[in-house]
Formats: C-alpha cells, structure tokens, sequence
C-alpha cells in the first residue's frame, strides 16, 4: 500500500469553493483550460503520485544512490529511476513553462496544488526534474542562441543545478570565491569549489547544465564583492552542439564527493568542482549580461515556493497516515471512566489529549495548504493588479511552511506511540526528510529577516497593508454571522497585534539611525514576526473556509461532505480558540525586547 495519503478533496475544496479557480478558466490567459480538463488533471496526476511516484520512496531511502570517486559519478537507484520516469514521461512539467519554449499556460494556484501531490510522494521526483524548468528560464532570461540552448535541455530532459553555496559563503552568498576568468572566444573558465548541489550528479539524464554564480575577474565593472560582483554562468557536464544538442567531450565539473545525510538520502548533493582536475570548465554568462545574483534569484523564488509545499504535502500525509492509525489503535478506557477498570477500551482518537494534536495538525496541513495556494493565486493577480504581495508571501510559505511541518510532523510520530518510531510506518522517514526544508535554500532566520527588511521595511509596507486589509474587509463582511463572530474577534485582535510588532519594529529601523545597536532588537524579533504573520494567515484562510463551508451546509452535501464541511468550521473554531490568542503574548514579548541578549558575554553562554 502506497505510504502517500493525498487530500484531493481539499485541493479542490481550496481552488474552486474557495479561490474560485472555475471563474478563472475558459477566458483571457488561462482560455484553453476549462473545469473538466483540470479535474482530469488533478485526478490524473494525483494517481501517478499515489502509484507510480510513491513507489520507491522507502527503498529510495534505504539504498540510497552510490558515489564512485574514481569516475566521479553517482549511480541512482533502480526503483527511484522507474518513479522519476514515470513523472517526466507524463509531461505535467510543461504547465511551469512559457508556451514560447513549449509550455502551457496555466494557473499557478493549479501548478502548485498538482506539485503538492508530487512531492508529497516522492519530493526528490520533482527536483531531479526541474531540469525543463530551468530551460523555461534561460528561455526568458538568454540570448537568442542560449534560447536554442533552452529547447535541447527541455527536448532530451536534461538535468540542472543551481549552484551557489561554497565551503564560506552559505548564507552570505555574496563571500563566494569562485571565480570566471574571460576567453578569447567570449566563453569563461570557471574555477572554484561549490558545495552542497542538489542533484549535482546522477545518471537519470545524459547531461546536467549547471546554473552557477561566479566572480569575473580582469572584466571591467563586473566583479565587484557581495552579491553584486556575481554573474550567472552555464556550465555543462558535457559539451554539446549547441545547435543540434548531439553531446561532446567532458567539461571540466566534477563530483568530487556526495554527502552522506540525516534525510532526503535519494537526492544527491554534491561537492562540485571547477577547473582543476585537468580540464577547464567551461561556461556561457547567461544573457551577456553580468546580473548574477538577480537571475539567481528567479530560480530562488521557484524553489523556496518548492521547498514550502514539499514540506506542507509531507505534513498532510503525516497528519492523514496519524489519523488513519488513531482511529484504530484501541487503547485505554475514556476519560470519564478512568476509574472504573472493566470499562470497554476506546480508539485512541477519542482521548481528549490525542484529539488536540490531530486537530493541531489538521489545522496547520490544511492552514498551511491554503497559504501556499492564496499566495500561488497572487502571481495570476499580480499580474493584473502590479502588487507584491507574492514576494511578501514567499518566506512565510517557505519558513513558517518548513518549521510548522517539521513541528507537526514529531506530533503525527508522537500519534503512533511507539510504532511511530518504527521503519514500519512513514513517519520517521517524512521527519528526517523534512529537516532539510528548514535549512536550504535560506535559513528560517534568513526568511525572517527576507520578510522584515525587504518585503515590509523596504516595501514600505504597502503589500503587508494590501493583506491586512483584505482580512479586515473579511471581519467587516463576516462578523455579523453569529457562526463566525468568535473566530472573526480572535482575527481583528491578531491584525491589531500584527500590526502593533511591526509598528515597533519599524521603530527600532527608524532609531538604528541614530543608535545602531537598536537593529538588533529587530534581529531578535523577526522570526517571531515571520511565525505570527504565519499564524494569523492561517488563522484567517481557516475562518474564509469556514464561511464557505457553512454556506455549503445551507444546502443539501452528501453524507461525506457534511462531515467535510463541518471539519472546516471545527478547526476554524479550534485555531481560533487555542492558537492565534498567543500572538497577544508574543506582541508583549516582542514589544519588551531590550538589548540585554546581546550584552551577555559571549563566554556565558
Ligand atoms: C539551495 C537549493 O539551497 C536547495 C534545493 C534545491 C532544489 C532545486 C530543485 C528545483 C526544482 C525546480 C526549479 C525550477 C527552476 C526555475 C523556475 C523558474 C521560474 N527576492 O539584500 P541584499 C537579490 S540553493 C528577490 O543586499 P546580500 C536582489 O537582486 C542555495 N531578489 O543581499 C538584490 O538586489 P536589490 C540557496 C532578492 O546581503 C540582491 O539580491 N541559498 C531577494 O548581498 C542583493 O540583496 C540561499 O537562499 C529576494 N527575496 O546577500 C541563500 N533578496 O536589493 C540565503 C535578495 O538591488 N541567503 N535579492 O534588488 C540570502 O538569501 C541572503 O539574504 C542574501 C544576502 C544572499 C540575499
Ligand atoms: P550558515 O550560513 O553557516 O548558517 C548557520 C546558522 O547561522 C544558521 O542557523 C543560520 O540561520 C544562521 N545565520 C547565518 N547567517 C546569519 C545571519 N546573517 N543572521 C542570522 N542568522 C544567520 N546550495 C546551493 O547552492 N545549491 C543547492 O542545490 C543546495 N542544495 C542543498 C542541499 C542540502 C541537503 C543542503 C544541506 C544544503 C544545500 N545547499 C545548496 C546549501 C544551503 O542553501 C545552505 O546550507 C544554506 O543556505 C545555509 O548555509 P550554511 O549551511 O553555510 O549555514
């Protein structure tokens, strides 16, 4: 039986109840696409996931791919190759890409549910194939020959990397050495040594193209340090011809040795090395033009979204697989008749304390699935409305979607007792695989400090303001609903608790003008804000499902959907009652920050 329990019926719940995706379909950008055919697609992509892409994900982890440094190659295993095959064969990747390099244009909310049911069965399936995604990219970022470039590696599916992390420069991109030297012939020789790629080497393509940031040397205005003295460079595991794509001779990148991990064991990451086993590694500035760490970062906003949905879909097969066990397990009499020894023993989900954790849980996998889809929708509005609030939406989906996961995931473990633990049962293995989600691709604390600098102090707020006041229109329209008034009162005391840390804040920004040292009173506090923000979004995607659910159950649902909808208006009421009253506490803490932290010696701790 497939380790993968989907929630279809919530994906279509959140795209057409509630976002209305149906009024989307049939005109203007999206005309080619109606209602039936993505139903078809997400009960068709949604069978590959279930089948075919969660078939190998035990074995995967457990026979992991195999290093041979003499040959520097990485041999993948035989049932993740079948898993992978199966995912590219189907051809679902085309919907992320621009009709011009043979994509179909599709809503983004669509892409991101269908990529949920993806990674939720097999996350690594997805990132070794993002290969035709990058193409796609280099298709809109290029020149016209690196265009032709772009349609070879979609055509023969070839891999790709992004290639940014060195020994000394993780989070601080900008202290890479790495360097580009200038050829006569306009390619460049990159040397250095990159760590940590993802999907570096493997045998599931016949070529990788490498998407690296390098530093040009001996070129006039590039090169420059930080981010900025950076350029993007494609580099080849094999030279090809660049206009029939038929390969050449090696280049000069090697693997030069693949991490052992705690999790995520069958995607391979690789020490990558450039130029100095004999052979230059040749590479082409993307565009011509020296732009690095901003056509990096189109590739970064892809993958943190990747890496937020990789760890809610693990959260909701975490929640469904601790549901399903509880409603079997029989253990223990009822509480009300602890004390009476004959009394009949009960499924553990009717034990006051095993309910809380699954309704947690259910609240921040179905919450958290609703985040990443209103922040997926705003990309298709934006495009309209030139706002950017999907910039502002980015690090909660990725940092509060990692944390909230990894969180959840130890209570779906804790759901099993001890079998939990156990090879058994999935759980041990979606908490070791989702660590990593906290980790790469920008630390929680980098998403904290992304949200507060960039996308609310530098934004001057304008996108945070936008969605605050999108949930007060929802109170202002919902609150008379006596049905909804606890959850809409617990909703306006968390905007005004929002609101009041961020003012705070942006004091401590305007006062670091003066004082400096005020900045890192922002430094302490802006994971906390990152995380609140988090909880209220999902408090108030929660009680907007509950509205829609209570219409709904107006009507006249089928027996099934009645236990749905009334799902929706239980955890609406629960994350209303027993989460988002924290943000109160968190404000007062956060609004007492002093500097005391920082003026510990360093020898204390
Ligand atoms: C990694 C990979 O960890 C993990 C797994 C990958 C799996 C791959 C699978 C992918 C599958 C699918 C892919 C599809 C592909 C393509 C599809 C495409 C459609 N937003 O603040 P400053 C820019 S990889 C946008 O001064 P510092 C901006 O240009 C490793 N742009 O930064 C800015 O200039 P300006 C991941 C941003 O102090 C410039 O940077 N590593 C943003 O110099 C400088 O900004 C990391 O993520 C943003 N949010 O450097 C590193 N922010 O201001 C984490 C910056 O003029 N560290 N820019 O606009 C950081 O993010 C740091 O904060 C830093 C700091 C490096 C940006
Ligand atoms: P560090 O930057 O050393 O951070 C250590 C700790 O310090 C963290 O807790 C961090 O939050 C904190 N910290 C650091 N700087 C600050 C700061 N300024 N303020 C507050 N706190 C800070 N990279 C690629 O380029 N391509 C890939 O494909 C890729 N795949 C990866 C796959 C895996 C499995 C792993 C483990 C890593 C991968 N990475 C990749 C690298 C990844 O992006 C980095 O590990 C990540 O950006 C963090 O860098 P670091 O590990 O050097 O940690």
């Amino acid at each position: 039986m497939s380790h993968y329990r989907s929630n279809l019926r919530d994906l279509r719940f959140n795209l057409f109840e509630v976002f209305g995706l149906g009024e989307q379909l049939g005109s203007g950008r999206f005309a080619e696409l109606d209602t039936e055919t993505v139903e078809h697609m997400l009960a068709e992509v949604e069978r590959l996931s279930v089948g075919p892409i969660a078939a190998s994900y035990a074995e995967a982890d457990r026979t992991p791919p195999v290093y041979d440094p003499r040959t520097f190659s990485v041999a993948m295993p035989e049932g993740f190759r079948r898993s992978y095959q199966a995912w590219m064969d189907a051809e679902w990747w085309r919907l992320d890409m621009p009709a011009e390099a043979g994509g179909v244009v599709a809503p983004r909310a669509l892409w991101w549910a269908l990529i949920e049911l993806v990674q939720g069965a097999q996350a690594p399936v997805y990132m070794y194939g993002g290969g035709p995604g990058f193409g796609g990219l280099l298709h809109r970022m290029g020149t016209p020959e690196q265009q032709r470039i772009a349609e070879i590696m979609i055509d023969r599916r070839w891999g790709a990397t992004m290639v940014l992390t060195e020994p000394d420069a993780g989070s601080d991109v900008g202290a890479g050495r790495t360097r580009a030297l200038p050829q006569a012939d306009g390619t460049w020789h990159i040397e250095g040594v990159k760590r940590f790629i993802t999907s570096g080497e493997h045998d599931l393509s016949e070529n990788i193209m490498h998407f690296v940031l390098a530093r040009p040397v001996d070129t006039p205005g590039a090169g420059g340090p930080g981010t900025k003295g950076l350029s993007m460079f494609l580099v080849p595991k094999f030279h090809f011809d660049h206009g029939s794509g038929e390969l050449g001779e090696r280049n000069g990148v090697y693997a030069t040795n693949v991490e052992k991990k705690m999790g995520l064991k069958v995607s391979s990451t690789c020490e990558l090395t450039f130029g100095q086993h004999g052979t230059p590694a040749v590479g082409w500035l993307v565009g011509e033009v020296h732009d690095g760490i901003a056509q990096m970062f189109k590739v970064i906003e892809s993958a943190r979204m990747q890496v937020g949905v990789k760890a809610i879909a693990t959260l909701s097969t975490g929640y469904l697989n601790a549901l399903d066990y509880a409603r079997q397990r029989v253990q223990g009499p009822d509480l009300t008749q602890a004390a009476d020894k004959t009394a009949p023993r009960v499924t553990i989900d009717r034990h006051p304390d095993v309910r809380r954790i699954l309704m947690l849980q259910k609240a921040y996998a179905e919450g958290l699935r609703a985040v990443y889809l209103y922040t997926a929708g705003w990309l298709d509005r934006d495009h309209a409305q030139g706002s950017n609030v999907n910039d502002l939406l980015l690090p909660i989906v990725k940092g509060v979607g990692s944390e909230r996961s990894y969180e959840m995931l130890a209570l779906s473990l804790q759901t099993l007792g001890g079998s939990g633990y156990l090879q058994d049962y999935p759980m041990e293995q979606y908490i070791r695989d989702t660590k990593i989600d906290t980790l790469y691709e920008g630390t929680t604390a980098i998403q904290g400090m992304d949200f507060f600098f960039r996308k609310i102090a530098r934004d001057r707020r304008v996108a945070l303001d936008l969605l605050l006041g999108e949930m007060t229109d929802f109170c202002d329209a919902t609150e008379s609903n006596a049905d909804l008034k606890l959850e809409c009162e617990s909703l306006r005391e968390g905007i005004d608790d929002v609101r009041g840390m961020v003012d705070t804040m942006l004091g401590w920004l305007k006062d670091s003008g003066g004082d400096p040292s005020e900045v890192y009173k922002i430094g302490q506090n802006s994971t906390r804000l990152l995380m609140s923000v988090g909880d209220l979004l999902i408090g108030w995607l929660l009680t907007r499902q509950a509205a829609v659910a209570l219409d709904a159950l107006a009507g006249s649902p089928s027996a099934d959907d009645t236990g749905f909808y009334q799902g929706k208006l239980a955890v609406a009421r629960f994350f209303a009652r027993t989460v988002l009253p924290e943000l109160t506490a968190r404000r007062r803490v956060l609004q007492q920050t002093d500097n005391a932290l920082m003026e510990i010696p360093d020898g204390a701790f």
